[in-house]
């Protein structure tokens, strides 16, 4: 396998609303962000993705781009993005940013052009069809809810968008527009930028025929997913985008990609795939109700350590794929994939340490690294996001009472992710001096990075030895390039496994259960790189290694 630039990298993920205030308006800005990039350099990080930070009107959270060239006023100005790239550039990190392609705002103009004349040549930047007997030309429910087609005022024409009612999907089929969007991610490029992460890509191709499916909800729609799933030809469109584009400049790409099949896996990721790199989201669809979040199935340690093992068996023959534990989409890992015995520091320290040392490029949300928690939400009116107002009406739909509807949306809504980082044990978390734009989470009184600072023994402090272990000149390598290989997966609560090359073996072995366990180690002991104990020792009797709950241990192993 040739060596990438950014095959040993660390990436972190910024939400700019929620990162940091610097001007009292209660929303992040670029400003927060600049001044961060040491804390972010100390805790050993080489990639930053931002969420998006164009002009929009914010209807998704950014998610809808109403001037790829423009960033928006909430955040700052050009020149604070240029000086935010100069500021990274100094300290040898990256920066890359969002990319939104598959829609974007009602308000861009070429939409406002189209809807001005859905006849004329902006109109087939979109997607506009004819009603079928009065009704929409399919039967497709968007992600956010309601029918993908909405009625232009007026006329018997719809459009198509996949998410929200203000986000028009873009015609990938046009070529005019394919050169427009190249176009601008080239000008992106030429700034200074490494890369991006690619917003769901994996829409762009579109059944031009908008067949209908058989209904799978109350409202008689079908998903949207379904029409995804069924239609060939993303491969050409997606190759299209990497010549015309990122290959020039070596980029380094990370798609937003779901259900891969396995056998695609060397199309999206190997040496000349689509991308870089896709995001392994395989422990998190594990919990993807089969109607929404109501209906979500409760994780169960077993399948998702199967899960995590057969995602890292595959991937390991074609390339790499990004690991996450958490993102703005997802509610905190540390309330979702550890139970409530382990939701302690030593447990979110054994989880993130797992994450990390996966073969593949990790990525941490921000907050994460001091082990942020879901919020706890009163009412709905505390939630801001669209997709948590649909789920919530989605619920209720279904029979589930207001309060079990409340439930459902506080373990599950994005805007868990999404809530303030925090700061310091002072006002609003020291995110803002204002009115924060989301709820900060009452919990940052005990958790912020100000106190972790002073506490050697903080999950901030061990991410930063974390993170500096895996760049370490001596396990850099077995960490970028070495075999993952499963083991005790017979033993109850045990996630564990070697990365191993031929001068190494490395043993990661974590017990998730609530008692303690015992495995038996199949060489000797080289070396105790990482243990969540605070004296940094581990319990082994001859071969035997005997685990506490909610340890985790990083071994070198005399190579077998
Ligand atoms: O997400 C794409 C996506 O399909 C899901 O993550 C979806 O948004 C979620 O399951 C709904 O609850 C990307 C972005 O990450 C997300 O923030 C945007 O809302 C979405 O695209 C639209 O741009
Ligand atoms: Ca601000």
């Amino acid at each position: 396998m040739g060596k990438k630039w950014w095959h040993d990298k660390v990436a972190y993920q910024i939400y700019p609303k929620s990162f940091l205030d610097t001007n009292g308006d209660g929303i992040g800005d670029l400003r927060g962000i600049i001044s961060k990039l040491d804390y972010l350099k100390k805790l050993g990080i080489d990639i930053i993705w931002l969420s998006p930070i164009y002009k929009s009107p914010f209807v998704d959270q950014g998610y809808d781009i109403a001037d790829y060239y423009a960033i928006a006023e909430e955040f700052g100005t050009m020149e604070e993005f240029d000086e935010l790239l100069a500021e990274a550039k100094k300290r040898d990190m990256h920066i890359i940013m969002d990319l939104v392609i598959n829609h974007c705002s009602d308000k861009h103009e070429w939409f406002q052009k189209a809807l001005a004349d859905p006849d004329g040549a902006f109109a087939d930047y979109f997607y506009f069809r004819k009603g079928k007997n009065g009704n929409p030309p399919s039967n497709y429910r968007s992600y956010f809810g309601g029918s993908c087609w909405e009625k232009v005022p007026g006329m018997d024409k719809y459009y198509f968008h996949m998410f929200a009612k203000e986000q028009p999907d873009l015609n990938w089929e046009n070529p005019k527009l394919r050169q427009e969007l190249y176009k601008m991610i080239n000008w992106w490029l030429e700034k200074g930028l490494s890369g991006f992460r690619i917003d769901a890509i994996i829409n762009i191709k579109k059944d031009l025929n908008f067949p209908d499916f058989a209904p799978d909800g109350k409202d008689g729609l079908a998903s949207c997913w379904k029409m995804v799933e069924s239609v060939d030809g993303v491969g050409e469109l997606l190759e299209d985008l990497k010549k015309s584009t990122f290959e020039k400049y070596d980029a380094f790409t990370v798609g937003e990609v779901f259900n891969m099949k396995p056998d695609e896996l060397p199309e999206f990721i190997g040496e000349t795939g689509h991308f870089s790199t896709i995001f392994d989201f395989s422990a998190h669809t594990l919990t993807d109700g089969e109607h929404g979040w109501y209906d979500a199935p409760k994780l169960e340690f077993a399948k998702w350590r199967a899960a995590i093992i057969q995602a890292q068996l595959e991937t390991q023959k074609y390339g790499f794929k990004a690991n996450i534990i958490e993102n703005h989409d997802e509610p905190r890992g540390a309330s979702r994939f550890l139970p409530s015995y382990a939701q302690t520091p030593d447990g979110i320290k054994m989880l993130g340490t797992i994450s990390l040392l996966l073969r593949g490029i990790p990525f941490i949300y921000q907050g994460q690294e001091i082990g942020m928690r879901n919020a706890k939400w009163n009412s709905m009116e505390e939630f801001d996001d669209i997709s948590t107002k649909d789920q919530y009406h989605t619920a209720r739909e279904a029979g589930l009472s207001d309060q079990e509807a409340l439930e459902v949306c506080s373990r599950m809504s994005r805007d868990n992710a999404r809530t303030p980082m925090q700061w310091t044990s002072g006002e609003n978390g020291g995110f803002t001096k204002g009115t924060p734009w989301l709820k900060v989470n009452p919990l940052f009184k005990d958790v912020n990075v100000e106190a972790q600072e002073q506490d050697t023994d903080s999950v901030l402090n061990y991410y930063r030895k974390l993170v500096a272990l895996r760049k370490s000149d001596e396990l850099k390598e077995v960490f970028t390039y070495g075999e993952f290989l499963p083991e005790y997966e017979n033993v109850d609560g045990v996630m564990a496994f070697y990365r191993k090359d031929e001068s190494k073996c490395i043993l990661v072995a974590a017990n998730f259960g609530n008692d303690a366990a015992t495995i038996k180690l199949k060489s000797e002991i080289e070396k105790v790189w990482l243990s969540n104990r605070i004296d940094g020792t581990v319990d082994c009797e001859k071969d035997s290694l005997n685990l506490r709950s909610c340890e985790v241990v990083v071994l070198e192993l005399e190579n077998h």
